[in-house]
């Protein structure tokens, strides 16, 4: 790759992500071409590729990743189809940024990490967008500066006002809890040692094992502790927080007020009804991250494989406990040098 050109860019999957992923790039990152796309579903791979323009639309995802053309990969599909997308990339040498989770089981993670390691490059950037987030590096920078002496707890919460997909509490672990299991990782700089899953049904509609509102507990290696709220069917907005108590103070997470309204004798601010909203400042500067990284031969500064695959792994606990209801203990592999 030359910086005196455009990254070539192609994107598997145009929903509500991908496509947000495709006008983000087309028109705030500078550096790169979005050069193809692939959809499964025929009218959504047109909407975006009528905001893109002058792009190659593919009909089979492996011809997108394989295309000489195309010199990195998005992938932004169901979650279920991460694993073969990324392995392709990484059979071709692509570097790729694979929206979470990597994988939808342990063991499809393990292949993956397998297989970067032997390509012996680090290709794999993971979009653990928050770690991108004004908000959160915010946190982030008080807690490593000292400002509120040795963290001791993190506290997150993470509401939907809806999700359009099943409201078991394994799906919402594996596909949105992800994010909050990161943050606590990152922000603490600790390893999750044990975990802890009750959840509730929010209301009589949803079927008998719906969880969709979970509490989450997790224990970390440096004798920290997290306590997670993960509630998909909040109703009201969408609205993400995160604050770290320490033994002088505390950082949390300010919510991005959008606007201040003052009618009808009330002042009130609007709540984004959904993630592409609240975090459209953290999706941008993740990818000129990620552009810039390829372009200038560094690392992504944000979340690597390994990071996707020790958030599987606390996942799966997380679903022990959820069925057992129990503290379930989370493997410690040890961080091959590669990723160190
Ligand atoms: C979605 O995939 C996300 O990434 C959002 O950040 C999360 O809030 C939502 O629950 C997920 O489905």
């Amino acid at each position: 790759m030359s910086p005196s050109q455009p990254l070539t860019v192609g994107i598997i999957g145009t929903g509500g992500m991908g496509t947000r992923h495709a006008v983000n790039l087309r028109r705030l990152v500078g550096g790169v071409q979005v050069a193809g796309l692939y959809d499964a579903d025929a009218g959504r791979l047109h909407q975006a590729a009528a905001l893109c323009g002058g792009v190659t639309l593919y009909d089979d995802p492996q011809r997108l990743v394989q295309d000489p053309g195309i010199q990195a990969v998005v992938i932004a599909s169901p979650d279920d189809t991460h694993v073969e997308y990324v392995l392709e990339c990484l059979r071709l040498g692509k570097p790729v940024l694979c929206e979470k989770p990597l994988a939808t089981s342990v063991a499809d993670a393990e292949r993956v990490i397998s297989a970067e390691i032997s390509s012996g490059k680090r290709l794999i950037s993971l979009g653990f967008m928050r770690r991108f987030d004004p908000q959160h590096a915010a946190v982030y920078q008080a807690a490593r500066s000292g400002q509120i002496g040795r963290p001791l707890l993190y506290k997150g919460v993470h509401r939907n006002a809806s999700i359009p997909y099943d409201v078991s509490g394994e799906v919402i672990l594996t596909n949105s809890a992800g994010h909050d299991i990161d943050a606590a990782r990152w922000l603490l700089g600790q390893q999750v040692q044990e975990v802890y899953v009750r959840g509730v049904r929010s209301r009589a509609a949803f079927s008998e094992n719906t969880r969709d509102l979970l509490l989450i507990q997790l224990a970390l290696s440096g004798g920290c502790l997290a306590a997670i709220e993960v509630f998909v069917a909040a109703q009201y907005g969408y609205e993400v927080s995160a604050e770290l108590v320490g033994e002088q103070g505390s950082a949390a997470t300010l919510q991005p007020d959008f606007a201040l309204l003052r009618r009808a004798g009330q002042r009130s601010h609007p709540i984004p009804g959904e993630w592409l909203e609240r975090f459209q400042q953290a999706y941008v500067a993740e990818l000129c991250a990620w552009v810039t990284s390829l372009q200038a031969g560094e690392r992504f500064p944000g979340a690597s494989a390994w990071d996707g695959y020790l958030a599987l792994l606390i996942t799966a606990a997380c679903i022990r406990s959820l069925r057992s209801g129990l503290p379930e203990a989370v493997g410690q592999p040890d961080t091959p040098a590669f990723y160190t």
